[in-house]
């Protein structure tokens, strides 16, 4: 989705393969002496953290650590629905308050679960773009009161939801599909974490630590992705409280500017079991030296608040980058990983996404499973619709454009089956 921010100059996407720059990725197992990590011990305890660091300082930038800043988070059930969907599943409308130095923000969380569960249940938390009310039509869900991107379907007005929007986004989220495969689901509407804006860290979970931005690095401080990706740990510490999900398999999944966040949440917060990165491109799955579609400075044009100030010296400048999008991917391993892509996204670069996969496979090596491949990870780019699910990271190319569809959730849950639900 391109949300209709204009280029203030203009910008022709490379498509053309053959016109990609020679380019060389950093080394994901080689640490900063230049030795070669060969074990997951020693990925844990050099290779880990010094990726980890290159992204903050580079990419996405440092946010505050919850237990340094007393971060404390309670939940508080507003509503709850025992028969939602035809009675298949429970819905609960759930107020999650973080609370720093007596300030707090409360993002509304829409949780559901299996009627038929009979306890905790693997749960897949994503945020959402329209706010909760849009992924399913029933008019007791609550409308968000935060601010919105102004959209031209007629679901906004002044920059908040109105009543218009209600189920607009219910394809993105195939509810009975989920609940009838065992699954729950929780969602809340990113902006109740964060505004899509520039603000200058005035609102949202920026505004929540004031003293703590004003003390940082201006230079690397938390961008809006790292913001959205803190809500998102925020939400699995109340979720580790509640007693219908499984806290030990919660699924972190987001599509597009969502999915560049699911994979910093997943990179950042080892306590996801599974991460799915779906359409996320620039910023997110797709190498950033292939400058294919999207490029690092086209991404820094449009949206500046996504990332850290210090990621604008990479503008045009790629391979000057410490770090490339294969090593955020595999800052999740051993974790299973799914990074999907669709034919029609050459915006968000498809090959890149899948090249990421295998330029991150060997670091799953190193656990003793197998990344993107089986047997080795010179694996080819599949064909559209031919899904790559033999070791713990799934890549699949779906037929179609720039979306997040029931195809790509059939193919998640599978890999959920097969890596959670066995456990
Ligand atoms: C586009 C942006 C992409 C992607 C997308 C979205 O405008 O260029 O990187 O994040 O928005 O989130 O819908």
């Amino acid at each position: 989705m391109f949300l209709g921010v204009t280029a203030a100059r203009s910008f022709e996407p490379n498509y053309d393969e053959a016109k990609i720059p020679q380019y060389q990725l950093p080394d994901t197992l080689a640490s900063s002496d230049g030795a070669s990590i060969t074990s997951s011990q020693q990925w844990e305890s050099v290779g880990r953290p010094a990726t980890l660091k290159l992204f903050q300082d580079h990419v996405y930038g440092v946010s505050p650590d919850p237990v340094q800043q007393n971060v404390t988070v309670q939940g508080k059930v507003v509503s709850r629905k025992d028969d939602a969907l035809g009675g298949r599943a429970i819905r609960r409308d759930i107020d999650v308050t973080v609370t720093h130095n007596n300030a707090s923000l409360t993002m509304q969380m829409l949780v559901y679960t299996p009627a038929s569960s009979q306890g905790p249940v693997p749960t897949f938390l994503g945020l959402n773009f329209q706010g909760n009310h849009s992924v399913d039509p029933d008019p007791a869900i609550r409308i968000p009161d935060s601010w919105m991107r102004n959209r031209n379907n007629g679901t906004t007005d002044g920059n908040r939801a109105i009543e218009a929007g209600r189920g607009v986004a219910a394809d993105r989220w195939p509810i009975e599909t989920i609940v009838g495969r065992g699954y729950g689901l929780a969602t809340i509407y990113y902006g109740d974490i964060d505004p899509d804006q520039d603000d200058g860290f005035q609102n949202g979970i920026h505004g929540l630590f004031a003293d703590w931005n004003a003390s940082a690095d201006p230079q690397t401080r938390w961008g809006s992705i790292a913001g959205w990706a803190f809500g998102l740990s925020r939400a699995l510490d109340f979720l580790e409280t509640d007693a219908q999900v499984d806290a030990r398999n919660v699924i972190v999944i987001g599509h597009s500017r969502l999915g560049k966040t699911a994979l910093w949440a997943g990179a950042t917060d080892p306590r996801f079991a599974m991460v799915i990165s779906n359409d996320s491109g620039c910023g997110g799955a797709a190498l950033s030296r292939r400058a294919f579609g999207e490029t690092v400075g086209r991404i820094n044009q449009s949206f500046p608040h996504w990332f850290n100030d210090r990621f604008q010296d990479y503008n045009e400048n790629e391979s000057a980058l410490p770090v490339d999008q294969h090593q955020l991917l595999a800052l999740i391993a051993p974790r299973p990983l799914c990074v999907a892509s669709a034919t029609e996204d050459r915006w968000a670069d498809p090959h890149g996404e899948f090249l990421s996969c295998v330029h991150a496979s060997p670091v799953y090596r190193l656990y003793g499973v197998s990344g993107i491949g089986l047997a080795s990870d010179s694996v080819d780019m599949p064909s559209p619709e031919q899904p790559l699910q033999y070791g713990h990271i799934s890549y699949h190319l779906r037929i179609g454009k720039h979306d997040l569809a029931e195809y790509d959730w059939l193919r998640y849950l599978d890999f959920a089956d097969k890596h959670l639900m066995k456990r």
